[in-house]
């Protein structure tokens, strides 16, 4: 693959969450997984690698520096494009040139394994300037840019022409409409920035459920070039109550002409992650109309495959509706849309107009709770300890709504009040964060109030 060009679109993946990277062995996965499936890009940048963001001024240990060697030959080996990210943006003294040294020896350390690509996140990082990068700089755009393009021109001193990329401070529409970064930061990256650096984008906001042309055509304007976008469609490290195996969806196939990449930040947890790529790669390769539910059926009965258990096989039916429950962000699949809803509807009438309904929902209650629990037999530990608690806390729902309608649906006591053994205060969706959740309820146009605080 003619990889150092600047102009191969970046199709791929981004290890850019909060929480603990991936280890070696899903690394090599991933890289098997991404040349079968037509990926070409790897951005490391795993927040919690503490000398990538927190400690970034760091050197690498000869056994870490080891490791990400191998990292970067495996990747060269199945013709993927590596790259290097440091976020420096926490606490660097962007007009102190030593700061600026210690970036070079960081990078200076990553080409000596072999690095060719580099980049700089300024993403989540304090919004304010020191006295001294102001008098400097005047502005945080511009200070950033100076120490980036430093950065690229030493590179390319030093033979090192592979791709340069960069997160800016306001990195989504919303963030960029309050002013994060300071009054026309955008325009200033668009103006002072080389042209040959690549600029991240994660859409209209941070989780962006669309994003369309007219929105990045737009944006192409500010920064006088096509934006790569940073897609957290499927990242979870915001919720470790949910995953993300929906499709990819929202963005048409039309949206690849107008950026220079698009790479996918997803779930923390690497083997919940075989869908999101899977799909992400078809759309890479998808000519001109995208059906997300296709995609998402046809890369289901790929992942079935890794879900060999030690007794009976798993029905694919059954999968779906797992898969259904851990959709996309604002979107629960159809069959997880359909059971909620039947349930719904029965618990929204009086027990003695239930009828027949009340084992329908039954049935379809227990047959689901025991495909939950039948996960435990799954031969694959990585993928069972990912979803373990997950689906832990899912059967514990459908075990209580089976028994509150087997309680009230025999109609002998339809009026009494109903509970559970098995679902006790304190133990049962107790503690902390659960009371501070009853504290403020959201509504759907994204606004709070309190609640009534009936109970504690
Ligand atoms: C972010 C962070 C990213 C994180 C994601 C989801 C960017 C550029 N940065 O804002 O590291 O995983 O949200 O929580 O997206």
């Amino acid at each position: 693959m003619g990889n150092n060009d600047s102009t191969t679109f970046l199709a791929g993946v981004i290890e850019g969450f909060y929480g603990q990277p991936w280890n070696q062995t899903e690394r090599h996965q991933l890289f098997d997984w991404m040349s079968s499936w037509g990926l070409n890009t790897y951005l490391y940048a795993p927040k919690d690698d503490m000398k990538h963001r927190a400690l970034w001024r760091e050197a690498y240990t000869a056994a870490e520096l080891a490791q990400l060697e191998r990292v970067i030959a495996t990747c060269k080996t199945r013709g993927l494009r590596f790259i290097y990210a440091l976020s420096p943006g926490l606490d660097i003294r962007y007009s102190d040139s030593s700061e600026v040294g210690r970036l070079k020896e960081r990078f200076e350390q990553m080409r000596s394994i072999g690095c060719e690509n580099f980049a700089l996140l300024f993403d989540d990082i304090p919004d304010r300037m020191s006295d001294a990068d102001r008098e400097r700089f005047g502005s945080f755009a511009s200070a950033q840019c100076a120490v980036t393009n430093d950065l690229f021109r030493w590179l390319h001193e030093r033979g090192t022409n592979g791709r340069f990329l960069f997160c800016p401070t306001p990195y989504c529409g919303r963030m960029a409409e309050r002013q994060l970064g300071g009054a026309g930061y955008l325009e200033t990256v668009g103006r002072e920035l080389l042209p040959e650096i690549d600029i991240f984008w994660t859409g209209p906001e941070i989780i962006s459920r669309e994003i369309t042309v007219p929105h990045i055509r737009e944006l192409q304007t500010l920064l006088r070039r096509k934006p790569i976008i940073w897609d957290n469609l499927h990242a979870n490290d915001y919720d470790g109550r949910r995953f993300f195996c929906g499709p990819y969806a929202g963005r048409a196939p039309e949206l690849r002409s107008e950026l220079t990449g698009l790479l996918l930040n997803p779930n923390c947890e690497f083997a919940l992650n075989f869908i999101p790529f899977r799909t992400l790669g078809a759309f890479m390769q998808a000519s001109r109309k995208w059906d997300p539910r296709a995609a998402y059926l046809s890369a289901l009965r790929e992942w079935r495959a890794h879900f060999e258990t030690v007794s009976q096989p798993i029905a694919f039916d059954d999968l779906l509706l797992l898969g259904d429950c851990y959709y996309l962000p604002f979107e629960d699949g159809a069959t997880a849309d359909a059971f909620f809803q039947s349930s719904r509807t029965l618990l929204s009438k009086h027990p003695s107009q239930w009828g027949p309904d009340a084992a329908t929902v039954r049935a379809q209650t227990q047959r689901f709770r025991d495909f939950c629990a039948r996960l435990t037999e799954l031969k694959n530990r990585p993928l069972f300890y990912a979803l373990s608690r997950r689906i832990w806390e899912l059967r514990e729902e459908l075990d209580l709504l089976d028994r509150y309608v087997a309680g009230k649906g025999d109609g002998k006591l339809p009026d009494a009040a109903c509970s559970s053994d098995f679902h006790l205060p304190g133990t049962y969706r107790g503690g902390f964060v659960p009371r501070l959740q009853r504290l403020l309820l959201p509504h759907p146009d994204g606004s709070f109030t309190p609640s009534a605080l009936p109970h504690e």
